[in-house]
């Protein structure tokens, strides 16, 4: 019913733009700016970006993706840019990193440590334990996909969307009398990037497309087909070991299509990007496809290199490629496009969001207005762009989501757009499982077998340790070492903290099989620290050397034993593999050990401000920089429930004295952490004000990618979870799932409704609630459980059999 209801709005709203767009008058034009058209209407309710101008940088470009594949589309009028990105195609080559000096010095770091030369430590450290290379490999572009379209008059009613419900953007515009449309969008079903060209005239479709790329290689035609063979980049001398080759097959319906065309300006326009500046070197220059005087023209676009894993990079490049767009090819354009929204849906569809009225301007405005307006809806479309984007950047089978999803056009991105573990790939998996894209946490699981395998040789060479350990990086290629400098890579948890990420998956799904997998990868991460902690002086076991990112203490530097947020981190993760061990009824001496060692761990203090202390010692207000971004010991409150407001008053009370004294503002992650808190912490008019802070234009870019700045996705992620964090939070305490409804419900969301929302247990949760009153909750789960429901101060034990609503 709301589905059939929902398509006839889509269909109203679609005759609504068609005839506002035949009723506007024309307008003049520039090539990539410009607004285009005085009105353009919403194309599609609360679900849609959308814009009355290309755009010019590519923040403004809107991001499609199936996990593997990704495109940043710009959307020109004469000139369209598709800036292409395939998910295996990183700088460099399977590479050890390994400094074999590092366990020599470790005996005199730790003593430095424990006698509180801190600095001295930090520049042992740096000259003896530090990976080579000291930095990991980058992400890299493979380049663009240029169209260069036919020069037809003045445009009007120029938009161009990107529908979260269908996951296809859409450019549409009239010139000439004619209205163009082109749909592009990246299908999983298909594993291809699929562009219609169409015009509600015949014969009037004219355009040149070529590739170019800042990575070495060529570009040949093959009948129909643009390829582009290339290499990756080399990176601080670890030789480029993969292939890639990018495949733009054209089909053209009338017309025709010939392999050569003019040196026409759009399609070789200069990057934008200042950090990869590759000039497009005269063969690429000279070889286009143009087609004229088409009816529609469909273009499929295929890339795929020869990684296999981190270690064989032996594949097919060309083979695989070609598969795709062969496959494809023999398909019709609308059984591309229907597989897709099937595919699509399956995953996006499970949740719907109301929390009240939406804005009818385009999006960028809506940033702009966002705090003076009365528009929550751009909350919801943000919450929702979050699950479009990890849905577009993270499917089983493919690479986890890095710092930009896998949008990048640059060779050297910031941060090389790798995986930094001491937040931010744990921020982008945040959402995964409370927003029901569960089985999108795959590729996190594979990674963390890949560094488990690492990892152990890490944690054998450089510390003489068994299991496995990362520090606060990771790459394609898994490099597990500590990198960029001493002062921010001497931190042996990161492995750690994504297996809580493992051990939620199975809390949220009860999969026993998947327990089964994961187990040797908590041992083997617990069994690091088994070997790893040693016992300072008050006789608590303690990591050394180690910090708490990124903060510079009172000595000048970040090193120091045991700072909070390993031991809170440790502390999970031996809970976490003891009730494995339990659950699978294995190893009960190592369990043991486990809980015996978990006792040892330095507890959480209180310091002399009335917060919590970031460190063993009280430093916090001597700390270098008192207002940082990162809040590493504030893990303990979010994303973990060891400290919160029931349990432990006292201490969560002194998280939110560290909040204050961090301030609200911050970079973009670094706000989306402090909106998870707040709302952890219930204080819902805290946590609002602190969204406003992020759904800001310094902090969200006009196609709300979220800025640190530059881009960087994981705010995006931590925002997605932090409005989720607002209207329910679940933990398991003593075996039973609690379930908190509307636990830091804003004022501004006053009215709404969620469903199919995940907790603990494969519970389902729907629920409505007006003027801030709950009016309806419901509750399902294909196993048989009992939950704890607590709204307010009401509790209800509910039981639940499969199949089987349970209604509040
Ligand atoms: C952490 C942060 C930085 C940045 C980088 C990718 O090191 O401190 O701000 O987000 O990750």
């Amino acid at each position: 019913m709301k589905l059939s209801l929902r398509l006839i709005n889509l269909l109203l709203a679609f005759t609504l733009v068609v005839v506002v767009i035949t009723a506007q008058e024309s307008r003049g034009v520039d090539m990539f700016a410009g607004s285009y058209g005085r009105e353009s209407t919403v194309p599609n309710g609360d679900l849609s970006l959308w814009y009355r101008r290309p755009a010019n940088v590519w923040t403004e470009a809107l991001p499609i993706g199936n996990g593997r594949l990704g495109a940043m589309i710009f959307g020109g009028v004469e000139g369209e840019r598709i800036q292409l990105n395939e998910d295996t195609l990183w700088g460099g080559g399977p590479y050890d990193p390994i400094n074999p000096e590092a366990l020599g010095a470790l005996p005199e770091v730790r003593r430095l440590v424990f006698e509180g030369k801190y600095k001295e430590a930090e520049n042992l450290i740096q000259a003896k334990m530090m990976s080579k290379p000291i930095k990991q490999m980058p992400y890299q572009t493979i380049g663009d996909l240029r169209l260069a379209f036919a020069k037809t008059g003045e445009v009007s009613n120029y938009r161009r969307d990107l529908n979260l419900d269908n996951a296809i953007s859409t450019v549409t515009y009239e010139s000439g009398g004619v209205r163009f449309t082109r749909e592009m969008f990246a299908t999983a079903a298909d594993n291809v990037i699929v562009i219609r060209l169409t015009a509600d005239r015949k014969g009037q479709i004219s355009f040149a497309a070529a590739m170019q790329s800042p990575q070495a290689g060529s570009v040949n035609v093959d009948e129909n087909t643009l390829v582009f063979d290339g290499k990756n980049g080399s990176f601080m001398d670890v030789p480029a070991k993969l292939r890639f080759q990018t495949r733009v097959q054209i089909k053209n319906e009338g017309g025709e299509i010939n392999p050569s065309c003019k040196d026409e300006k759009p399609l070789f326009a200069e990057y934008t990007n200042i950090r990869s500046p590759k000039p497009v070197t005269e063969s690429i220059r000279r070889t286009c496809l143009s087609v004229k005087n088409a009816d529609s023209v469909t273009i499929l676009v295929s890339a795929a290199t020869s990684y296999k894993n981190f270690a064989d990079v032996s594949g097919d490049p060309a083979a695989k490629a070609k598969l795709a767009t062969d496959a494809a090819s023999r398909k019709t354009y609308d059984r591309l496009r229907s597989a897709h929204i099937g595919d699509y849906q399956r995953l996006f569809r499970r949740v719907a969001i109301d929390l009240g009225p939406s804005s009818n301007i385009p999006t960028d405005e809506r940033v702009k207005n966002f705090a003076t307006a009365n528009d929550p809806g751009l909350a919801a479309l943000y919450f929702q762009y979050g699950r479009y984007l990890l849905i577009a950047s993270s499917r089983p089978g493919t690479q986890p989501a890095t710092l930009q999803g896998i949008w990048n056009d640059a060779m050297d991105p910031p941060w090389n757009s790798k995986y930094t573990i001491n937040i931010n790939t744990e921020m982008n998996y945040w959402p995964a499982e409370p927003t029901n894209l569960s089985e999108l946490t795959e590729p996190l699981t594979a990674l963390v077998e890949d560094i488990s395998k690492t990892g152990a040789i890490t944690a054998r060479k450089q510390y003489g340790a068994g299991g496995w350990v990362t520090h606060h990086n990771t790459d394609l290629w898994r490099a597990t070492g500590p990198i960029d400098s001493a002062y921010y890579g001497t931190w042996p948890t990161g492995g750690a903290w994504l297996t809580t990420h493992l051990w939620e998956h199975y809390e949220y799904s009860r999969d026993v099989k998947y327990l089964r997998r994961i187990y040797p990868l908590l041992k083997g991460a617990s069994q690091f620290f088994v070997d790893f902690l040693v016992s300072d002086k008050n006789g608590y076991l303690v990591t050394n050397p180690s910090m708490s990112p990124e903060n510079r203490h009172q000595f000048d530097t970040s090193i120091a034993p045991g700072p909070t947020m390993d031991n809170q981190i440790i502390r999970d993760l031996f809970a976490n593999t003891i009730a494995a061990a339990e659950a699978l009824k294995l190893d009960h001496e190592f369990a043991a050990t486990l809980q015996a060692k978990k006792a040892k761990l330095p507890p959480n203090k209180i310091g002399k401000a009335g917060q919590l202390q970031e460190w063993m010692e009280d430093w916090d207000l001597t700390a270098k920089d008192p207002r940082h971004r990162h809040v590493s010991h504030l893990y303990g409150a979010f994303p973990s429930w060891q400290i919160n407001s029931i349990d432990t008053p006292e201490l969560a009370n002194a998280v939110k004295r560290t909040l204050d004294m961090r301030g609200d503002d911050s970079t973009g992650w670094a706000i989306g952490w402090r909106v998870n808190l707040w709302a952890r912490l219930r204080d819902a008019e805290r946590s609002y004000k602190i969204l406003e802070l992020l759904l800001r234009p310094e902090r969200t870019y006009p196609n709300l990618f979220d800025a640190h700045p530059p881009f960087q996705i994981d705010g995006n992620f931590g925002g997605t979870n932090a409005i989720a964090e607002m209207l329910l939070q679940n933990r398991i305490k003593d075996g039973t799932v609690e379930i908190y409804l509307l636990p830091a419900l804003p004022k501004k969301f006053a009215n709404g409704s969620v469903s199919g929302l995940k907790v603990r247990n494969n519970i389902t949760v729907d629920l409505a609630w007006s003027d801030g009153k709950l009016m309806s909750a419901k509750f399902r789960s294909p196993m048989k459980t009992k939950a704890k429901v607590i709204y307010d101060d009401v509790v209800k034990m509910i039981d639940l059999s499969p199949n089987k609503e349970y209604t509040w």
